[in-house]
């Protein structure tokens, strides 16, 4: 490896090498350093906002140090390398992270306090990272924490967005959307100016022919707009390895910037031109589950898939090996379709600026990448008209072409005159506006397709993806079950009862091996064990009741039985069934003679999530929710019997609050919706039982913490399409419960009922696609069991204990160690401190 300082003057670098602080000391001097000089202030003028500046500018310091000697120690050993290409990366905060990661938390405490400050405060100054949505973008980031930890050489890639997700504000029971501007102050990003790549657009392609008589494709004209790279140390925790996400950021290119019409006096059109490049990376789309085919959409994909495979094939090249041997030192995950478009620009790059030959090129690329897919619903799936692609990519077009052209050949081949089969599998699907339908695309060009837990895996190898199955034998397709990192959701959200595990386990171990927690399950009988865990419990719920109290001014008890369904929401995941069994349960208390009423369990409904700003019935479900809390939690006949809440603004740090606070959480997707869910593993790690369907990794947590264990209901996925297929074509009927509830709602109980009128004919008069009518009354009976097992406290904390004890299979180590081994054939790097 080259070295930009000669070998005699390498001495002065290698004496005056940074270490880092260490200890107490060591942090407070460089606190005061970075309040004094990087941000000119003194302790007169410190507020808790430059205590968090210059805190995390010191660890910041602190983690650059790890990041040098692990890009170092990669480039040395030049080995097989990870690339997880994601459009989102939902991180949170860092500092918390960073700082456990270290393992450098208590200094930071005891430092800070010298300094006159709690640590608590200042970890609650930083701003969230919401470069995502929900659990995809959530799922991307446990995975870097974990290739971290675990020593992978890796490297995210990404879009460094403007504004990450909006903040939610509710307003008069309403979801109403402000602008997340995020970037005002980030210490944890390092923006490398030099570290450009110019990305092309439009334009079109002009056909020539090489000495050999080889025709060769030039991509021409268009506009130019230039990435420029910023990058995010990742650091893993319990070791110094400290990965790379790299997040690109779109500005006009030197040469786009028009300085003939700035010359000429037209400043304004030309600053508008640089407007426009920017418009790329400004904004996430705010869409879960959802995919809406917008030009600036697909622009961002370009974009950012063009400028990593760039950076992809410029770091190879430099270790001089022949293209064959490229599937040897990269692996590219592809975090759904979203990037699948680096198929085409590797086919591209090789074919027609490398001259490789196409079947040879086409090897490679195979050889490269994964595709992960995290859906089976329709409205999700990505297409894009051809007529899009021709304007904006004309030549990916083309090659697009020749893969479907060469790929059917294939297909011809093996199953002679099967037309159904050719148009069926075929990447271009022919209807009125021809698209291309990335999936197929996606799974073509991969070695590997999996889905995110079992039963999503063999769904999607029996319903959407079963002919690529028969094509391509069932060895390409695989599962991978989604898993969490413990450090964030276990050791960070919720220290005292990993405090308390780790007093039980021999020390903290199990958060790197969590299978290890299995030893605290012989002390689900221990009454003093027990105590702890329930004090912890309550100090949990004690802290989400204060910020309740301080957010919306209600009063919860939190002896009250929590229960927590915080994610987006959507109609799959059918937050109208929870609050519809909300209904019925005020409905029911209300009928109870005070005496009775009394002696029910009392409970604290919590709901959460944001609705995408398109999504109307999404935004109607948050409205009743909020309406029918006005109302029970200012009924006096109720008091503390019932509650329920609507915490606005659902992101990662709040959820690092709620999840350790509930008693149960609702997992209830109607069967075969929800891929994997990842919130129902962090619910349990922290001490919760499930009411869930089975559905996504439910069924896996029920196989690992046993039924007994778990509050399952619900129609089965196999049961789906017949009931779907019933409503449809007879009467629908529906149950008197749930007539009551709708009764409920329309005599204009919780508001206007004509703003709900369209949620319950979802259900009554159009099919209700979502089962809830179906699955209503097992709801009910299955609610009413937890009230009756939650009062017999001894046994419902030996249950959480269990449960705890057998979560081990979920860490995302395990998941991340599953890909290494199965899918990208990459090796771990230690780095030595
Ligand atoms: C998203 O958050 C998920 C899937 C998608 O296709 C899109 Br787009 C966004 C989620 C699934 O809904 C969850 O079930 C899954 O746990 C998560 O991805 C991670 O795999």
């Amino acid at each position: 490896v080259e070295a930009s300082i000669p070998e005699p003057q390498r001495e002065a670098w290698t004496k005056h090498q940074v270490q880092g602080f260490t200890d107490k000391d060591g942090f407070e001097k460089e606190v005061v350093r970075h309040v004094e000089t990087t941000l000119a202030r003194s302790l007169y003028n410190c507020d808790e906002g430059a205590a968090y500046s210059a805190a995390a500018l010191a660890f910041r310091d602190r983690l650059i140090t790890n990041w040098n000697k692990t890009q170092q120690r990669q480039t040395f050993a030049d080995s097989k390398r990870v690339y997880y290409l994601s459009l989102e990366f939902l991180m949170g905060r860092a500092m918390d992270n960073a700082m456990l990661n270290l393992g450098l938390k208590n200094v930071a405490k005891d430092g800070m306090q010298d300094l006159g400050f709690r640590i608590e405060d200042i970890i609650g100054q930083e701003h969230d990272a919401a470069l995502g949505n929900g659990g995809l973008g959530r799922l991307a980031a446990c995975f870097l924490d974990s290739l971290a930890s675990l020593d992978y050489p890796a490297w995210g890639y990404g879009l460094r967005y403007r504004y990450g997700i909006f903040k939610q504000e509710i307003i008069n029971g309403y979801q109403v959307e402000v602008p997340d501007y995020w970037l005002d102050f980030n210490p944890w990003e390092f923006p490398r100016h030099d570290v450009t790549v110019d990305i092309q657009f439009y334009g079109n392609v002009r056909k020539s022919q090489d000495e050999n008589g080889k025709s060769v494709a030039h991509w021409e004209g268009g506009e130019i707009v230039t990435a420029v790279a910023y990058d995010v140390p990742i650091p893993g925790y319990a070791t110094p390895s400290t990965n790379n996400l790299r997040l690109w950021s779109s500005k006009a290119s030197s040469g786009e910037f028009d300085f003939q019409k700035f010359n000429n006096g037209d400043y304004e059109s030309s600053v508008a031109d640089q407007q426009r490049a920017e418009t790329i990376s400004a904004v996430l789309y705010p869409n879960d589950n959802l995919e809406r085919g917008k030009e600036l959409r697909l622009k961002q994909q370009y974009f950012w898939v063009a400028a990593s495979l760039h950076d992809i094939v410029r770091r190879f090249k430099k270790s001089k090996r022949a293209w064959k041997e490229f599937p040897d030192q990269v692996a590219i995950q592809l975090n759904d379709t979203h990037p699948t478009l680096a198929i085409v620009e590797l086919q591209r790059i090789l074919v027609d600026k490398e001259n490789l030959e196409w079947d040879e090129a086409w090897e490679i690329v195979t050889s490269t990448f994964g595709y992960t897919n995290h859906t089976v619903l329709p409205e999700a799936l990505e297409k894009w008209s051809v007529g899009l692609f021709q304007h904006l990519l004309p030549r990916h077009l083309q090659i697009i072409y020749d893969i479907n052209l060469f790929f059917l050949q294939s297909v011809e081949k093996k199953f002679p005159k099967d037309h159904d089969l050719l148009s069926r599998v075929s990447i271009i699907e022919e209807s009125q506006v021809k698209m291309v339908r990335m999936a197929y695309l996606a799974i073509i060009g991969s070695h590997k397709v999996n889905g995110v837990a079992e039963l999503h895996s063999d769904l999607i190898q029996t319903t959407i993806f079963r002919d690529f199955v028969t094509i391509f034998g069932a060895d390409k397709f695989t599962n991978v079950t989604n898993g969490i990192t413990p450090r964030r959701w276990l050791h960070q959200a919720n220290p005292r009862l990993s405090e308390l595990i780790a007093s039980k386990t021999g020390g903290y171990d199990f958060l790197k091996d969590l299978t290890l927690l299995n030893q605290i399950e012989q002390y689900a009988g221990d009454k003093e064990f027990r105590k702890e865990w329930a004090e912890i419990k309550y100090a949990n719920k004690v802290r989400l009741a204060k910020y309740i109290k301080s957010t919306l001014d209600v009063t919860v008890n939190p002896a009250a039985l929590f229960d927590v369904q915080v994610k987006r929401i959507h109609e799959y995941k059918r937050q109208q069934l929870n609050i519809f069994g909300v209904i019925h349960r005020y409905l029911a208390l209300k009928a109870m003679s005070p005496e009775e009423r009394k002696k029910q369990l009392p409970r604290v409904s919590i709901f959460g999530g944001k609705a995408a700003p398109g999504y109307w019935m999404a935004k109607q479900i948050i409205h009743l929710i909020n309406n029918v809390g006005a109302v029970v939690n200012n009924d006096p006949d109720i008091g503390d019997q019932l509650k329920v809440i609507f915490l606005e603004d659902y992101n990662v740090s709040k959820a690092e609050m709620i999840i350790p606070a509930n008693d149960i959480s609702e997992h209830i997707s109607t069967a075969g919706t929800e891929a994997s869910g990842t919130s129902n593993m962090k619910f349990v790690l922290n001490g919760g039982l499930i009411i869930g369907t089975c559905d996504g990794a439910n069924i896996e947590i029920t196989r690992e913490v046993g039924q007994e264990n778990i509050f399952l209901f619900g129609t089965l996925s196999e049961d789906v399409e017949d009931l779907r297929h019933q409503h449809n074509y007879s009467n629908h009927s529906i149950d008197s419960n749930l007539s009551k509830v709708f009764e409920a709602i329309q005599s204009g109980k919780f508001g206007e009922p004509n703003d709900f009128g369209a949620m319950i004919s979802a259900v009554r008069d159009h099919g209700d696609y979502y089962l809830v009518s179906d699955d209503f009354e097992s709801y009910l009976d299955t609610q009413k069991m937890v009230d009756t097992e939650y009062r017999n406290q001894d046994e419902w904390i030996a249950k959480c204990i269990r449960s705890v004890a057998r979560m081990g299979f979920f860490s995302s180590d395990r998941c991340i160690n599953e890909y290494a081994e199965g899918i990208w054939n990459v090796e771990p790097l230690v780095v030595k401190n």
